[in-house]
């Protein structure tokens, strides 16, 4: 099928990225990715997509560029001349985003304006369509669950400061110049191809490794987080859904369910067949395996933020209604998906990407 739409991801070698993709090839579209460069590669997410045969090799292009450059954005929008942008580059860690300020700010914030500015210079705000990445993280400390389109937003981190900015750029420049953007609120989602270091990843990924005699002890932060856990794959279609329709606008994408991180452990511990029993609190709090005693978590205070955001429960009726979304995964069924794709890469000694 060939709807000879062009699409431009940035971030496309990231996890939503690579899932993005695949839909919308799948879709006909011509799709265009910005890559960064680095020193050791960084397309593994999205080498299939060269290799499928039953997708054309020449409708997958990358180019080298920078959320922080803006001429180089402002080229690659002018070559590509897209129907459809959606902007999913980030520098998306919310710890680290207390590390590195400056840069998130530069990255997520200034460079969704370079984006937005580049659809405009080009005199292209009544054809590029724009999505912008935004996420629960804005709710911050807002409390109130569940969060949608209308509770206020308390970031609480200098990641969801910068994501504030670039929200309120995206509906500034939908006003202001008419150019359809949409804002999706998304929920924390996760897949097999979840970044290594976001707390559902690095769970399944060493209770794979402890199963399997290769590591010890998983350390963490919080376990008493709460998250809104859903399926990257049926999030990026929503994505899509947001920038078919007439008018840009905000929508928040989510299950509607809540799980804490201890919840997350223990489920994904019982895909090995290992119970955990916890004792002690706070700090000092360890999870045993029931059977063995073995110690095989510990709470490591480095893995504490400077502020947490406790509890987010996201309401998509809006979604639901306006774009026929629905998330059709349970948390539980990640967990299952995420550990068992984890247990079979660690089995053949390589990465699950
Ligand atoms: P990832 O961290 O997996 O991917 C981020 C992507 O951005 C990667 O391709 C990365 O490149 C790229 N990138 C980072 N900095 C730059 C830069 N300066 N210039 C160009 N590219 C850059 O994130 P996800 O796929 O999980 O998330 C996609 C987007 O959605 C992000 O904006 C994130 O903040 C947002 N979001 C994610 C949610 C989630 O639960 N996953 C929820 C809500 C919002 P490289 O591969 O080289 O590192
Ligand atoms: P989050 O995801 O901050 O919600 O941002 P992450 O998986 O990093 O943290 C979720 C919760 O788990 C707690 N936690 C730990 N987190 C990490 N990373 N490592 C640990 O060892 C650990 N122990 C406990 C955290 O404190 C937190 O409460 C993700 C990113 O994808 C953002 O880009 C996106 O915007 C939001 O989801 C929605």
């Amino acid at each position: 099928m060939s709807i000879g739409k062009v699409a431009l991801i940035t971030g496309i070698t990231g996890q939503d990225g690579a899932y993005l993709a695949r839909l919308l090839l799948e879709k006909g579209y011509v799709v265009h990715g910005l890559k960064r460069r680095s020193s050791s590669l960084n397309t593994g997410r999205i080498d299939d997509l060269y290799e499928d045969p039953h997708l054309s090799n020449s409708a997958l292009t990358l180019h080298y560029g920078d959320m922080t450059d803006s001429s180089n954005l402002i080229r690659i929008v002018h070559e590509t001349q897209p129907d459809e942008i959606y902007n999913l580059a980030a520098q998306s860690h919310v710890q680290v985003s207390f590390e590195t300020p400056e840069y998130t700010g530069n990255a997520d914030g200034m460079g969704t304006v370079r984006l937005l500015e580049a659809i405009r210079i080009l005199g292209l705000s009544g054809k590029t369509r724009f999505y912008q990445a935004s996420t629960s993280e804005l709710y911050g400390g807002a409390g109130n669950a569940p969060q949608n389109e209308n509770t206020p937003f308390q970031p609480r981190s200098p990641y969801a400061a910068a994501k504030l900015y670039a929200f309120w750029m995206a509906a500034t420049y939908r006003r202001a110049y008419g150019i359809h953007a949409s804002n999706g609120i998304l929920f924390n989602h996760e897949s097999p191809l979840r970044g290594e270091t976001f707390v559902t990843r690095k769970i399944t990924r060493a209770v794979a490794a402890i199963h399997l005699g290769r590591q010890q002890r998983l350390y963490l932060g919080n376990l008493d987080a709460r998250r809104d856990w859903g399926h990257a794959r049926e999030y990026v279609l929503g994505m899509w859904l947001m920038t078919q329709q007439e008018t840009g606008d905000d929508y928040v994408l989510a299950t509607g369910t809540s799980t804490t991180v201890r919840t997350f452990v223990e489920w994904a511990f019982d895909e090995v067949g290992t119970a955990i029993e916890w004792r002690g609190s706070g700090a000092a709090e360890k999870g045993y395996d029931a059977v063995t005693g073995q110690c095989l978590i510990e709470v490591d205070p480095r893995y504490f933020r400077p502020a947490e955001v406790d509890h987010l429960l996201g309401d998509a009726t809006k979604a639901r209604k306006k774009l026929g979304w629905a998330h059709h995964t349970s948390v539980r069924d990640i967990v299952r998906e995420m550990v068992e794709a984890d247990v079979k890469a660690a089995r053949l000694g390589g990465e699950n990407v």
